[in-house]
């Protein structure tokens, strides 16, 4: 796909590779917390070093550009820029000025999302997604960054998946802040798409030349049933995951059936929230990575049922490619408000090991290739997307995985900090020459 104006990239986020969580004034995130309670994270893992990328950034900018790639998305760590009282932090503003001037130095575009998952500890202590007020520090937040880094982002992504933020946050508690109630899912969504809608009008009064967005993950929910209760909840687990996003930000409002889903769990929303939640965007980021299979549970819900015989990444998730065209028609059909879309995630984790210099990730090269011709055939089918994004530039924090699954197509010796780029990074770098030879 060697189209014109397309723009390839690789992702990261600051938690996930930053490291240095107790340097120049950062104050404590909920992953910090989260990752020091035992049992929460495989093997025990923080993201204190990380790949340490807080201190290694010009290295790293120096891999990324020779990588050939056109764009980087990265997020900034909101409790590295603001203090507890809500003032500028200089040493963290500073780190993120001098990261972004170096990208463009390296004629490298900048996606910057504002949030992804690191809420000030210090704001959870007083109800973190749960308390209104959030929102509206998020805009203050969001404020400040667009300000100092006015001119330096080449777009702005509010929220990096909110419904990991909310279902997994507080609906399951897989995740920071480890909390377990549907109604706490609900209300955190409603706060942080809130935040969100609050943030649109001051980043385009701050930086009018960027553009604005959001980053959603979705899923494809199938059956290998064919009864209507089944196919019912297949439908219902693609509310659950996708619309509940899509339909405020698109739609003004929360879908009905997911409430079906969860009786009881609708959230407090205030006059005008809706309006404020689907304001305009420039563009909608969309990550995918799986398919699920489930079935009806005899009631109004769905189970999930894992396919056999299906191939499968270090993740357990299944590759299915196909998944990602499905939902890309999909919601150009629902949404006649759908912005632009950029996939600002796709990749697979696999237990990658540096033998003699090289990294074979065979399965990580075909599984791109499958999801990049996906985009091209939904593209064909008239969607329009304008980027794509490797998850993820190196291996690094997987979150409750800790460091044992390995999403990069850099690989990170984590005892020695040594990149080593795998045969995946070859590929793309091959890939992107080829291109510009066109
Ligand atoms: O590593 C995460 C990322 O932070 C958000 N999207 C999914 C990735 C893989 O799980």
């Amino acid at each position: 796909m060697a189209r014109s104006g397309f723009t390839w990239g690789v992702a990261t986020a600051s938690y996930q590779i930053e490291g240095a969580t107790h340097r120049d004034g950062r104050v404590p995130s909920i992953w910090d917390t989260f990752s020091a309670t035992p049992g929460k994270v495989l093997n025990g893992d923080t993201g204190e070093v990380a790949c340490d990328h807080y201190h290694r950034w010009e290295g790293d900018v120096d891999l990324i550009a020779s990588l050939g790639v056109d764009a980087y998305r990265l997020s900034i760590a909101w409790p590295r820029v603001m203090d507890e009282r809500g003032r500028a932090n200089r040493a963290g503003l500073d780190f993120y000025k001098r990261l972004l001037d170096r990208l463009e130095a390296k004629g490298v575009q900048r996606f910057v999302t504002l949030y992804h998952w690191d809420l000030p500890q210090h704001l959870q202590d007083r109800g973190g997604w749960l308390n209104r007020d959030t929102a509206y520090r998020f805009a203050d937040y969001a404020d400040l960054v667009s300000r100092e880094l006015a001119g330096q982002a080449t777009a702005w992504a509010t929220l990096n998946e909110p419904w990991c933020s909310a279902h997994l946050g507080y609906g399951d508690g897989r995740h920071a802040p480890g909390l377990a109630d549907h109604r706490f899912a609900s209300q955190a969504m409603h706060h942080l798409l809130l935040g969100h809608g609050l943030a649109l009008p001051v980043l385009e009064s701050n930086d009018p030349r960027a553009r604005r967005g959001i980053v959603a993950n979705v899923g494809r929910g199938t059956t290998d049933r064919d009864t209507a209760a089944d196919r019912d909840a297949a439908q219902l687990y693609e509310v659950q995951h996708n619309a509940w996003v899509l339909d405020a930000l698109f739609k003004g409002a929360y879908p009905a059936d997911l409430f079906r889903l969860w009786p009881g769990t609708e959230p407090l929303v205030l006059p005008g929230d809706m309006a404020i939640i689907s304001r305009p965007i420039d563009f909608l980021g969309i990550n995918y990575y799986f398919r699920t299979n489930v079935r009806s549970d005899g009631a109004h819900g769905f189970v999930e049922v894992p396919l056999e015989g299906v191939e499968r990444t270090q993740m357990g998730w299944e590759v299915y490619p196909q998944g990602l065209q499905d939902l890309l028609v999909g919601f150009k059909a629902a949404y006649p408000a759908l912005p632009p879309i950029y996939i600002t995630e796709n990749g697979m984790a696999s237990d990658d090991k540096v033998v003699n210099g090289t990294v074979d990730d065979a399965q990580r090269i075909a599984f791109l290739n499958r999801h990049v011709a996906a985009v091209d055939a939904a593209m064909k089918a008239g969607v329009d997307v304008r980027g794509y994004f490797v998850w993820s530039l190196m291996d690094n924090y997987e979150w409750a995985y800790g460091y044992e699954r390995r999403f990069g197509i850099v690989h990170v010796d984590y005892a020695t900090q040594q990149r080593t780029p795998k045969q995946s990074a070859k590929a793309l770098t091959a890939f992107l020459r080829s291109r510009a030879a066109v």
